[in-house]
């Protein structure tokens, strides 16, 4: 196999970037953002990559320095060894002996399939199976000071045109915002996702949730606890959704096979790729399971590819694909402007978008190159 372009070297930029709002979540908050952006270096040009991995192990187990140490020592000897074997399409087995790291390994296969696709002239929304131009958007909302600050800035995100709210939930801040939200807004597509706070034992307070017909309740509990979900489940109106849980397509027939969850939430870095994201929306949708694209604070890099994603004929519920504005006073890319609710998707080759040189070079607090052997 002698088709893909040999990589020459690969840099590792980690950028530190300010969220206009702090995140809060059931793990922790965050006011900055920690990226680590990938530029690979082939025989037939560049490409860009995002790692999705957090500063903190809090959502999975995965975190930034990791994510950079097994990407430098573990990862690039292997890509590097398998020479002009190196597609897109191969990266996933060449890198298939090291286990886990699901999110360095989608930063590396996003970066070599943008270098791929940029020099083929392809988008990711082509290669990747897009079927519309733009994308429905939902917005993910923190956890604020209080009710009334909620209340604020869920009715800021509406106004902004936002087609769908979700509201992260944790034991002590649930039932409360989400009746206030529900009772100020009226119907609008409402959802909670609870970061897998609760427990088991909580099914019955979760129940409450119920009677503010939600669109789904994502994550409820531990990422390990497929049976639980699907117990859970047996009990609630509301239709369980899965995030940290769903590792990988085969995890998902899974997780579908066991009634844990009746929708799933697809994030690339999560399940190792966004060839792999494909292939969950493509057991999602052949059980008849909807899918929406989930988000993990992306730059413009890894916006450009959700949205790609995001426009494949299963994602029929808005995702947590929000506009720059919603996280950056600037975003490394050219901005992704929300039109009427939605995004466009790129369609300029490869992920149509690339890092303002300025500004990646201000933002970068530590860059490394590692050159082919
Ligand atoms: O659970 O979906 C999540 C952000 C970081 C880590 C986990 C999650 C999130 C979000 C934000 O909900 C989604 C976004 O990028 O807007
Ligand atoms: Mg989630």
């Amino acid at each position: 196999m002698a088709d893909g372009a040999a990589l020459t070297a690969v840099e590792l930029h980690r950028v530190e970037i300010p969220l206009v709002t702090p995140f809060r979540t059931s793990f922790g908050t965050q006011s900055v953002r920690t990226a680590l952006v990938l530029r690979v270096r082939t025989e037939r040009g560049d490409g860009w990559g995002e790692c999705v991995a957090e500063l903190e192990p809090l959502y999975s187990s995965e975190f930034l320095d990791a994510a950079e140490l097994v990407i430098a020592d573990h990862l690039l000897p292997r890509l590097f060894a398998a020479g002009r074997g190196l597609t897109a399409d191969a990266l996933a087995g060449v890198l298939a002996s090291v286990k886990g790291h699901r999110m360095a390994k989608a930063a590396l296969e996003m970066a070599v399939l943008d270098a791929e696709l940029r020099a083929e002239g392809v988008s990711f929304g082509a290669r990747l199976g897009a079927v519309r131009t733009a994308v429905d958007c939902g917005v993910s909302v923190g956890i604020p000071e209080s009710v009334e600050a909620l209340v604020e800035l869920v009715g800021r995100y509406l106004a902004q045109g936002y087609r769908r709210v979700k509201l992260k939930i944790e034991p002590g801040w649930d039932l409360e915002p989400v009746r206030a939200v529900r009772e100020r807004f009226g119907g609008i597509a409402l959802q909670v996702d609870a970061n897998a706070a609760y427990t088991l034992a909580d099914a019955e307070h979760l129940r409450a949730l119920d009677a503010f017909e939600l669109v789904l309740i994502e994550q409820p509990l531990p990422e390990d606890d497929l049976r639980g979900h699907a117990e859970l489940a047996a009990r609630l109106r509301t239709p369980l959704c899965l995030d940290e849980s769903i590792t990988s397509a085969r995890v998902a027939a899974e997780a579908i096979s066991v009634g844990a969850c009746s929708i799933v939430n697809v994030k690339a870095g999560r399940v190792g790729g966004y060839l792999e994201a494909v292939r969950v929306h493509d057991v999602c949708r052949a059980a008849g399971v909807a899918v929406w694209c989930g988000g993990m604070l992306e730059t413009g890099l890894g916006r450009a590819a959700n949205v790609a994603l995001a426009a494949l004929p299963g994602f029929t519920l808005p995702g947590d694909t929000s506009a720059s504005e919603r996280y950056w006073v600037q975003d490394l890319t050219d901005p992704f402007v929300l039109h009427d609710g939605r995004l466009a998707v790129p369609t300029g080759p490869g992920l149509g978008v690339e890092p303002d040189p300025d500004r990646l070079r201000a933002w970068t607090t530590v860059r490394r190159s590692v050159p082919a052997p």
